[in-house]
This record gives C-alpha cells, sequence and structure tokens, in this order.
C-alpha cells in the first residue's frame, strides 16, 4: 500500500528561493527519502524513459555558449555542417525506434531557425511522428509564429534550457539573456508544444545558482514536462571546458549533482527529470543515486550531439545490474495537456 504523504503528492509553483536552498540544505538521506516519496507519488520509479538524440545541424552556431562545443567562438575542432536531409533524419529515426527508443530528440546550433529552414524542419516533425515515435527539437529561440507552426506540425515537446540560475547567466552566456529564454519559452507553452527545459550544472556556478535555477523552473506558471539535468561535458576550446581543465577542483561532486536532481524531482513532482549529459562519466553508484533521487529519463545511444554518451551496451548493463525497465506507457504529463486546474499551485500542508 502507498504511505505517500500528501506533499509528496502536491504540484506547486510558489517555491520560495529559502524553501529550495533548505531542501539543498537537508541531509542526503533525507533529501532522498523525500525525491524517492515524490517520485512513487507520480512515477513507475523502477521505470525510465528512453530518448535519443541527433545532431540534424551541427556547428557554426553564433552564439557564445560558455560550454558549447558548436559555438563558433570556440575552438572545439567541431566541423560546421548544413541542416541534414529529411531522409537521413527519417533514418537515424528508425534506427533509434529499433532500439527501444521512446522519444526521438533533434538538436540544431542555431541561434534560432530561418524562415527559409520551417519547410523542411516541419517535414522532419510529420516523418519522425508518423513512425509513431514522440518528436522532440531544441533548434534555439523561437518566435510565436514559428512556435505555431511547429505545433500544427504536430511536434510533442520543444527543449529550450535556462541553463543556469538568472544572476550567473550572463557568466555563461553574452549573446543573448535570460528573459530570451524565459520568452521563447512562453511561446511554446502558448502554441500547446510540451516544454522541455532544464540546465547544467557544474559550469562554476554556487549552491546559490542552483537554487535559483531550480526556483526559474518551478515558479513557471505551469512546470516543464520534461527538466534535462546535465552535468558540464568539459570540451577543450570552449570557456568553460579550458576552465575545468586549469582547475579540476572546479569539477561539480558528484553528491551535489544528486542534490540538484533530488531537488528538481521534489519541486516538480510530474515533470520527467532526464540524466542527460556528462553521464558517460559518472559510475554506476552515482546514476544509481540520481534514480533514486527520482531522474526517470537518460538519453541512450553512444553519442549526444558532438560528445560522447553511455552506449546501449553499457546501459543495458547498467539497468541490468539496477533492475530498472525502459518506459514503455507514455509519459504521465501528455495525457493532461490541456489540463489548467491540475497544475494550479497549491500549497504544502506546515510539517
Ligand atoms: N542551439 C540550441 C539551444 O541552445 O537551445 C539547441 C542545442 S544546445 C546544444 C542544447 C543544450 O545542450 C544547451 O542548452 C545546454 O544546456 C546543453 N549542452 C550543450 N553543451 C553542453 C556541454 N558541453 N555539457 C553539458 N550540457 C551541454
Ligand atoms: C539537453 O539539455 N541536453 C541535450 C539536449 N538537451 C539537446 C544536449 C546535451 C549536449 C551535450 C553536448 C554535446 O553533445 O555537444
Ligand atoms: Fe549555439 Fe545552442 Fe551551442 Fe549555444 S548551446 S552555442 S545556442 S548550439
Amino acid at each position: 500500500m502507498s504511505m505517500t504523504p500528501p506533499e509528496a503528492a502536491i504540484i506547486r509553483t510558489d517555491w520560495t528561493r529559502e524553501e529550495i536552498a533548505a531542501l539543498f540544505d537537508l541531509p542526503l538521506t533525507e533529501l532522498l527519502f523525500r525525491a524517492a516519496q515524490t517520485h512513487r507519488a507520480h512515477h513507475a520509479a523502477d521505470e525510465v524513459q528512453l530518448c535519443t538524440l541527433l545532431s540534424i545541424k551541427t556547428g557554426g552556431c553564433p552564439e557564445d555558449c560558455g560550454y558549447c562545443s558548436q559555438s563558433a567562438h570556440a575552438d572545439s575542432g567541431v566541423e560546421a555542417t548544413k541542416l541534414m536531409d529529411v531522409r537521413a533524419v527519417l533514418q537515424s529515426a528508425a534506427q533509434a525506434k529499433d532500439a527501444g527508443s521512446q522519444r526521438f530528440c533533434m538538436g540544431a546550433a542555431w541561434r534560432n531557425p530561418k524562415d527559409r529552414d520551417m519547410p523542411k524542419i516541419v517535414e522532419i516533425v510529420q516523418g519522425v511522428r508518423a513512425m509513431g515515435m514522440e518528436t522532440c527539437m531544441t533548434l534555439g529561440m523561437l518566435s510565436p509564429e514559428q512556435a505555431e507552426q511547429l505545433a500544427e506540425a504536430g511536434l510533442d515537446y520543444y527543449n529550450h534550457n535556462v541553463d543556469t540560475g538568472p544572476e550567473y547567466y550572463d557568466r555563461v552566456i553574452t549573446t543573448r539573456n535570460y528573459q530570451d529564454r524565459l520568452d521563447t519559452l512562453a511561446h511554446v507553452r502558448n502554441s500547446g508544444i510540451n516544454v522541455c527545459s532544464g540546465g547544467i550544472v557544474g559550469m562554476g556556478e554556487t549552491r546559490a545558482d542552483r537554487v535559483g535555477f531550480v526556483h526559474t523552473l518551478a515558479t513557471l506558471e505551469r512546470h516543464p514536462e520534461s527538466v534535462p539535468v546535465n552535468a558540464l561535458v568539459p570540451v577543450k576550446g570552449t570557456p568553460l571546458g579550458d576552465m575545468l581543465a586549469d582547475t579540476p577542483m572546479a569539477k561539480i561532486d558528484d553528491i551535489e549533482f544528486v542534490r540538484t536532481v533530488a531537488v528538481a524531482r521534489i519541486c516538480m513532482p510530474k515533470s520527467m527529470v532526464r540524466l542527460s549529459a556528462g553521464r558517460e562519466s559518472m559510475s554506476d553508484a552515482t546514476q544509481a543515486l540520481c534514480f533514486m533521487a527520482g531522474a526517470n529519463s537518460i538519453f541512450t545511444g553512444d553519442k549526444l550531439l558532438t560528445a560522447p554518451n553511455a552506449g546501449d551496451d553499457s546501459d543495458a548493463a547498467l539497468f541490468a545490474r539496477l533492475g530498472l525497465k525502459p518506459m514503455e506507457s507514455e509519459e504521465p504529463m501528455r495525457a493532461e495537456k490541456a489540463c489548467a486546474g491540475a497544475c494550479a499551485p497549491e500549497s504544502i500542508p506546515a510539517e
């Protein structure tokens, strides 16, 4: 029988920074216990969603995101390519489906899509959907009209990360601001496409910045349906990759990463919390802690967009070792696309 306490089941969008900071400060045993309770109130705790990534347009991006191998400002050795042909994208999607992936996520190294790119993008969305996979795209900033176009094409999710807390943002990126990100998220939300938004841990930010990061997402009018939590993959030739190479002690502590996952789970109970980039360099034990902390989605395959990922074989071994299984059902929030009431802020009873 479920012994879930009522607060684990409640969805709130009125979190304060103080409350979030207090969660981070909990003894790890208590924090994991509370995150696990929240996880079980809304999800099957032994199921993990499998998503596959494909870079449909790589490199040469005009933005200066300090972590990114695809920025034209970086000297990472990543070659710029043109937007892939529709047929080649559909071939990759078919392979991902055969490998058991539920969702196909496509990324383009753009500041924003040009209107002339949209017909091809629409064709790709329609083609992947016709294969029976969920579609996700991450193409940079969108206008309200472009978001509508993608919604009409049937796009299921749009990924656009806030990346970090508002105070640290301009230390990481200078070619756009935090509000630009929030505006695109609003256009995506208004178009009816599900929102995927998260960030990166380990960019030299403080605990307070991580609190601010979770606070931004957890106080959106409606929580993102997916929340990717990436650990910085240090890439040589990028400002943040080089910073980590020079100051190895700046690398994020595994337990602090796990805490961030747990706090995201508690603050956004229904969202899919995705253990994203950086998994390749995590031990099985750290990943296990992340799953106990409520992570319930991963990227599969041996490549992310440009960075290596834990491959299918090591994931199969990890799942067998931990007794986890791929999620088969549709993720819980999709069925509630039109819900307003169930997502309205409520308050947690005092402890
Ligand atoms: N250009 C689009 C944009 O920025 O929205 C889409 C692609 S971008 C690569 C998607 C996300 O990947 C970024 O927002 C960032 O959070 C994450 N990312 C990129 N490089 C990373 C790295 N080296 N380590 C961890 N996460 C990374
Ligand atoms: C997200 O938050 N993580 C994924 C997805 N959204 C597009 C991308 C991670 C990229 C890691 C670095 C690379 O592959 O270049
Ligand atoms: Fe461009 Fe996206 Fe990389 Fe930033 S994260 S440089 S916007 S591809």
